[in-house]
């Protein structure tokens, strides 16, 4: 992928290089054959491109760079994370989630095979040593979401110190004061990691370039309720996923670059696919970089993703951190609400992730959801099945995948999703 010699660098961060040479072949041959087969592609794509063909090169080069600077890098795997308190103080937060069977050997010999893909590509990351955002980081942060993730926590800190955040998990006014202590908490572990104070006024800044990001995912987001989509849901799913790694303020202007050029292909009229092609709500287990399997799926198979209804989607952009606040108090309040509205299928109970479904399917002028939940994720798929109730009173189509990494189901899960969207059509 890298065109620069990358490997003192990824030596020093004591990756395994050939194992990571194999990573880097596999994953440039994945984004030829699923990204660069599409056709009628927006130009600001283009930018995106460049920042995969360097995820493992430029990027890892420029946190290196400000580490010598004295800031710290922290890499994180949940949105509820709150990347302001990063970014008061100089920090980077990088997304560590991982969306690719890789390592998998080596996370089955410190956990059980019938655990999450997401759960065991990290921790294979880890242990396999490919992964340079983990190496780069001067601190990980984990979250108690689900079981998994937090039982999982407790090995992966053998082998690289994570600092865990207690979410409650109900949403209770007793589950606020919980919530708040929580950020209380990661504030002063930030403080104490970069020997930094968090300030008014430096968090006020914080929450400015953590907005602004949000901001512009959410216009793209919008241009999407277009008909046809200006955009098609694989770049889309790829712009959310980058928003994890990429520095935010160029990112932030990148995207939207992107939106500008898509509002002038909405009124002309061009899109990715010709009206009547049917148009997807996705739902469910976030799909971490480089997880396109159900996406690619659906749209070789004549439909368009119009909408994620997820953590890599728009769950982690519909709210904003309210900027009225003038002290660290009222700011901290701010960041604690905000937070504290995302709904996540660890939540119980959570009305609030069927409504938006809801919202979502009604807004973006769907004509079917398709829920995936990844294989042994038990918070989402459960609560698929009140999903499925709900949309069914509303008389929407609905389809539920169940799925890891692996490509050993793609015929299955093709004809699946076809008959779905031969169903849809009418
Ligand atoms: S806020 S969705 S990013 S926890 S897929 S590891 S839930 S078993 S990722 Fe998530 Fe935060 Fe929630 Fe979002 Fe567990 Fe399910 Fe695996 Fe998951």
């Amino acid at each position: 992928m890298a065109e620069k010699d990358y490997r003192p660098m990824w030596k020093d961060l004591g990756l395994n290089l050939e194992g990571h040479d194999q990573l880097l072949n596999v994953l440039g041959q994945a984004y030829k054959d699923i990204y660069m087969t599409q056709e009628d592609r927006p130009k600001g794509m283009q930018y995106l491109d460049f920042v995969i063909s360097e995820a493992h090169g430029l990027r890892i080069e420029e946190l290196m760079e400000t580490k010598k600077k004295g800031n710290k890098v922290i890499g994180t795997f949940c949105v509820y994370v709150p990347e302001e308190l990063i970014l008061a103080v100089g920090g980077t937060c990088v997304g560590l989630c991982a969306g690719a069977e890789i390592g998998i050997d080596e996370a089955e010999k410190v956990l059980p095979r019938n655990t999450c893909a997401l759960i065991k590509s990290f921790m294979g990351f880890k242990l396999a040593g490919l992964c340079p955002y983990i190496q780069a980081s001067d601190l990980v942060v984990g979250e108690t979401t689900c079981d998994g993730k937090k039982k999982a926590y407790e090995i992966l800190n053998d082998y690289k110190e994570t600092y865990v955040i207690e979410i409650p998990q109900m949403k209770t006014e007793r589950d606020r004061t919980l919530w708040r202590g929580e950020v209380i908490q990661f504030k002063e572990k930030v403080e104490q990691l970069t020997g930094r104070k968090i300030t008014a006024k430096n968090l006020k800044e914080g929450i400015k370039i953590a907005n602004d990001k949000r901001r512009a995912l959410q216009r793209l987001s919008a241009l999407r309720k277009a008909t046809p989509s200006p955009i098609s849901g694989l770049d889309a799913l790829l712009v959310n996923q980058i928003a994890f790694y990429d520095d935010p303020h160029r990112f932030t202007k990148a995207v939207n670059d992107l939106c500008v050029e898509l509002e002038d292909r909405i009124q002309k009229g061009i899109g990715v696919a010709k009206n009547g092609t049917p148009r997807i709500l996705l739902s469910g287990s976030p799909m971490a970089l480089p997880n396109w399997k159900i996406p690619f799926i659906i749209e070789t198979s004549g439909a368009v993703v119009v909408a994620e209804e997820s953590c890599v989607g728009e769950r982690s952009t519909r709210d904003l951190v309210d900027e009225k606040g003038k002290t660290l108090d009222e700011m901290i309040d701010a960041i604690v609400d905000r937070y504290f509205k995302i709904d996540c299928a660890c939540f119980t109970p959570n009305v609030e992730r069927k409504n938006h479904i809801l919202d979502l399917a009604r807004e973006f002028k769907t004509d079917g959801v398709i829920h995936y939940s990844i294989q042994f994720c038990t918070p989402y798929t459960v609560e698929a099945y009140k999903v499925e109730k709900v949309l069914q009173e509303k008389g929407i189509p609905f389809l539920k995948i169940e799925t890891d990494y692996g490509m050993e189901d793609m015929g299955q899960l093709k004809t699946r999703i076809e008959a779905f969207l031969e169903m849809v059509r009418g």
